[in-house]
């Protein structure tokens, strides 16, 4: 899916930008569209600079974030296990039986494991309402307003111990509720560090937009980790287990060239097949730029030290 040229940021924006901040100009003054461009643009020139000297923006100060429309984020979906096509999910999924439902958490890496309802999971923390940017690897984007609570809180009443260095979560895999269950030859599988599992940014959502999750968006419970790629965000969770060796992921299984474990945004880094640099917002026209960690460095660039394959390789 080649990007044409045209729909990349024109050179004269990040000009016009350079100029304004030269004239002492304020952020203010500037049109909305160019202080995300100059964003950008700061991001681009951090890039050059190792890790470790990066600063960047808070996302609080980035472009005011505009949820996509609920219908939108309920009818273009991937949940292979209901069919390839975007809009397949949504037709397909709702024979997915959502309740009850229980979440298993173990591993070697808990010492209190356990078998939770989904009530009692929710029971573990408040829920919790955050607005996250959300991009696919496959160059999409949406704004999406979450309902759910902290990884964390699962993880701490686990009592993880010293074994618990990553964390493995799997889609449920029932081939009489879904048609394509076997796409990948098994279920879905995901992981994470431990350390980014219990960054405060990240999610297990129950809701989206105030509402419980649809199946077609991985209801009952699905994984949120705004700053990497929409493939991390296993769908319809079953189990959560605190193990020691990173796990094979799904998509690295799939195809070991083009996708990683870590999968964190980067718009330095292209798919082999496509250029990561900018992004087709769903529902609006043309791209925009990609944002480091798709806007969150302030908050996670800290376990990414090194410019090494969790940067540059996904
Ligand atoms: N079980 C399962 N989880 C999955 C997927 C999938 O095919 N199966 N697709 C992933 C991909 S590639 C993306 S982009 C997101 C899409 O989430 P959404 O449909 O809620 O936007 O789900 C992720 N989680
Ligand atoms: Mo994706």
């Amino acid at each position: 899916m080649p990007v044409k040229s045209s729909e990349i940021t024109p050179e004269k924006v990040y000009k016009r930008r350079r100029v304004l901040i030269g004239a002492g100009v304020g952020v203010l003054a500037v049109p909305l569209i160019d202080k995300a461009y100059g964003v950008f643009q700061d991001k681009q020139e951090q890039l050059e600079k190792p890790l470790s000297q990066v600063t960047t923006q808070p996302s609080a100060e980035l472009e005011p974030l505009v949820p996509t429309p609920y219908e939108t984020i309920t009818s273009y979906n991937n949940y292979y296990e209901f069919g390839y096509g975007k809009g397949d999910p949504a037709k397909a999924a709702k024979t997915l039986v959502t309740s009850p439902w229980s979440v298993e958490v173990g591993g070697e890496g808990a010492d209190k494991p356990g078998v939770y309802d989904i009530a009692e999971l929710k029971g573990e923390s408040a829920i919790e309402n955050h607005i996250y940017r959300f991009r696919c690897v496959e160059a999409w984007s949406m704004v999406i307003p979450w309902n759910g609570i902290k990884l964390s809180d699962v993880i701490k009443s686990a009592a993880p111990n010293s074994k618990a260095k990553y964390v493995r979560f799997t889609t449920v895999n029932d081939p009489e509720q879904m048609p394509n269950a076997d796409w990948a030859g098994g279920p879905y599988v995901e992981g994470l560090t431990i350390e980014e599992a219990m960054n405060p940014l990240t999610l297990l959502a129950t809701g989206i937009y105030d509402k419980p999750l649809e199946q077609q968006n991985g209801a009952p419970i699905r994984l949120v980790v705004p700053w990497k790629y929409g493939f991390k965000y296993v769908k319809s969770i079953v189990k959560i287990e605190l193990v020691e060796v990173m796990p094979k992921n799904t998509w690295w299984l799939q195809n070991k060239r083009e996708y990683g474990f870590y999968a964190n945004v980067n718009p330095q880094f292209d798919h082999p097949r496509w250029t990561q640099a900018t992004e087709r917002v769903i529902g609006e026209l043309g791209r925009k730029p990609t944002l480091l960690f798709n806007g969150y460095a302030e908050e996670v660039a800290y376990m990414y030290p090194e410019l090494d394959n969790r940067l540059y390789f996904y």
